[in-house]
């Protein structure tokens, strides 16, 4: 990785601005879950925060991201506004999807944000689409797919890498590798040692990173969005990292290797980051404080004005479903 851009003083502390965000409305969430205030089906990002905080730094609002179930790290990086995300957990009318997405498909085009899917796998397909669409208009935008480890053992991983590869797509196929698919481990599903091997098969670049480490995983994603942007074609990035809570929230994580979860504890890449910053002389723990509570200050507000927000009334239940509506 050596040879891979870093970020700079300025970067790294948006990459944590970011991550900062993505920890706290996950912590919020769950506490809002627990409280019986909201009730949904919520798949934690916690301990993946920074994969797509260091991605997001490099893609501009035209840029597309396709993402899945566990996306909203995905979606918050990217500046999903924070008023209609809440809305749309809460299925309130003021959400992006008017409350009728809900958390598991949260979407918003204006900023690039186009899907986030349930099915496994089928972040891949879209994108590649997404990329072609994005060739076509010629405005040099690229499109991300995230996904997770359990996603590359789909056939739409390879239909995808394979169109865009031979298209030459500026497409990023981004695995989160967590180590579990849902309660399978990646022991059981995969023999090539990592995933990014299979880039090969397909023509295309393809690095495994430590997707908790910001500069490795800024490097690679810079690499990789310059040269789709360049007209160079799709790169296949496995971003190794763990997720701390268990497959959906109320699951505990029993079939978790013990000794892998805590070693996975003392790697929390959140406290390493911001301590990073301190020892850096990036940001002092003052600017950290204030920086933090402005990201609660900001939920607070967005909890509330969602709460307060109306739901759907039944009118809308078939609006926005089909283009033109089947009487
Ligand atoms: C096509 C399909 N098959 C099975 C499922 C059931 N399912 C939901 S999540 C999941 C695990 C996916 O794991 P991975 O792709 O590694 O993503 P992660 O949840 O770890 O982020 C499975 C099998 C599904 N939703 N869609």
């Amino acid at each position: 990785m050596s040879n891979y851009p870093k970020p700079d003083a300025a970067t790294l502390l948006e990459i944590y601005k970011k991550a900062a965000l993505i920890k706290q409305n996950d912590e919020r969430v769950i506490k809002q879950m627990m409280a019986g205030k909201l009730v949904m089906p919520y798949y934690s990002p916690r301990g993946q925060e920074i994969i797509p905080s260091a991605l997001s730094v490099s893609l501009t609002d035209d840029d597309y991201i396709c993402t899945i179930y566990r996306g909203i790290h995905d979606m918050l990086a990217k500046g999903f506004p924070l008023d209609a995300l809440w809305a749309e957990l809460a299925g309130r009318v003021t959400g992006t999807c008017k409350g009728k997405g809900g958390p598991m498909h949260l979407t918003c085009p204006e900023k690039g944000m186009m899907v986030t899917t349930g099915i496994v796998g089928s972040s891949m397909p879209i994108a590649t689409g997404l990329g072609w669409a994005a060739k076509l208009d010629g405005k040099n935008r690229v499109s991300v797919a995230n996904f997770g480890d359990g996603a590359a053992n789909i056939g739409a991983f390879h239909e995808s890498m394979n169109m865009a590869a031979v298209w030459k797509l500026p497409v990023i196929f981004l695995c989160q590798n967590n180590l579990y698919a849902e309660h399978t481990s990646i022991a059981y599903s995969r023999v090539v040692e990592k995933i990014s091997e299979r880039a090969a098969g397909y023509g295309m670049p393809g690095v495994t990173v430590n997707g908790n480490d910001p500069d490795e995983m800024y490097g690679a994603a810079k690499v990789a969005i310059d040269r789709a942007r360049a007209g160079e074609g799709p790169t296949l990035i496995e971003a190794m990292t763990f997720r701390f809570n268990g497959h959906l929230l109320g699951e505990s994580g029993g079939y978790m290797d013990k000794d892998l979860y805590a070693d996975a504890q003392t790697k929390d890449p959140m406290p390493i980051l911001r301590a990073r910053l301190v020892t850096e002389g990036i940001a002092s723990e003052e600017t950290l404080k204030a920086i933090e509570a402005d990201i609660d200050a900001r939920i607070d507000a967005a909890l509330t004005a969602a709460m307060d927000a109306p739901f759907p009334d039944l009118a809308e239940l078939k609006r926005d479903v089909f283009a033109e509506e089947i009487a």
